[in-house]
């Protein structure tokens, strides 16, 4: 990875900012010949506002619901005119990605554009005040499930996989250097590639800032955010947990889940192995 940060310090994200950690490691590995789209969520933090910027790059500024549909014109645009060497980068949150953007996503992927979309997922819109997404978790409480949510978080990595999407992984800002080997080779495919990461954050999760290092990886190590990726449809999975943490020691260090019952917990446990299990009985076969 090259050493020279192309994200400015003095950023207005907060302490300890998976996102953030997200955000460095991707232009680490794009470097200058990339142009970066932010929908409006936190990441829209790093575009900046009026004429101040945190890339070093070219940025650009979507709306919530279409950041994909501007990366895929973009790229034609650039194709036209024979600057294929250019990579166009996407960092949305989850809600412009699983609810807001979805169509747009949906559309992009199966034109086939050449781009690489990030979701980093922090389970809720958190630039507005902690509202629920789809991808908030059940039994998580947001400002707007005060008793905890009620549905199950969606499966995007699913949708796009029964899509089609040439190259899909997941990856945790806990585990960087596999984010970044992911990364990395989603600049060589020819078509889209997606990575979908865990990003923890302390003010919606409530937890304190210093951990969130050490609850992205016990996400990924209670087998609740398996790190895993699929080139065509294959599934490889990147780093298999021989001994699962309990589920207990995640949900223990976070506020949001301060009222989930003991059923409720036992329940997500099960599921969480089976789902588990299911994953690495995969390894090496198409998804579906
Ligand atoms: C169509 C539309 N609806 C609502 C908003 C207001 N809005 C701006 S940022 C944001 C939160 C986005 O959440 P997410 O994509 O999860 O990113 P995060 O804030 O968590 O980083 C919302 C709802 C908007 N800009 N456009
Ligand atoms: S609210 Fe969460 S995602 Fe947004 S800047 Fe703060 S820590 Fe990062
Ligand atoms: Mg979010």
């Amino acid at each position: 990875m090259k050493s020279e940060s192309l994200i400015y310090n003095g950023l207005t994200t907060c302490e300890g900012c998976a996102m953030e950690i997200v955000a460095r490691t991707m232009m680490k590995v794009f470097g200058h010949r990339s142009i970066l789209l932010t929908p409006p969520s936190c990441s829209a933090i790093l575009t900046g506002f009026g004429r101040e910027t945190g890339w070093k790059v070219p940025s650009f500024q979507s709306n919530l619901e279409n950041i994909a549909a501007y990366m895929s014109g973009m790229r034609a645009g650039l194709d036209i005119q024979g600057k294929k060497d250019i990579f166009i980068v996407g960092l949305a949150g989850d809600g412009g990605t699983v609810d807001i953007g979805l169509q747009a996503l949906s559309g992009a992927v199966e034109r086939g554009h050449r781009f690489i979309y990030v979701c980093y997922d922090n389970e809720a819109y958190m630039n507005t005040g902690i509202q629920r997404s789809g991808s908030t978790p059940r039994n998580a409480w947001t400002t707007t499930t005060p008793g905890g949510k009620k549905e199950d978080k969606k499966d995007i990595v699913g949708m796009l996989l029964a899509q089609g999407i040439p190259y899909i992984a997941t990856a945790s800002a806990g585990y960087v250097d596999d984010l970044a080997r992911k990364l990395e080779k989603a600049k060589d495919v020819e078509g889209p590639s997606y990575i979908h990461v865990s990003a923890p954050c302390s003010t919606g999760w409530r937890f304190p800032a210093a951990d969130t290092v050490t609850i992205s990886r016990l996400a990924v190590n209670s087998g609740l955010w398996p790190l895993f990726e699929a080139t065509d449809g294959i599934i490889h999975v990147t780093r298999k947990v021989s001994n699962l943490e309990p589920l207990e020691v995640f949900v223990k260090k976070q506020g949001r889940f301060s009222k989930m019952s003991k059923e409720d917990l036992a329940k997500w446990q099960e599921e969480t192995v089976d789902k588990y299990n299911r994953l690495l009985a995969k390894e090496g076969l198409r998804w579906n």
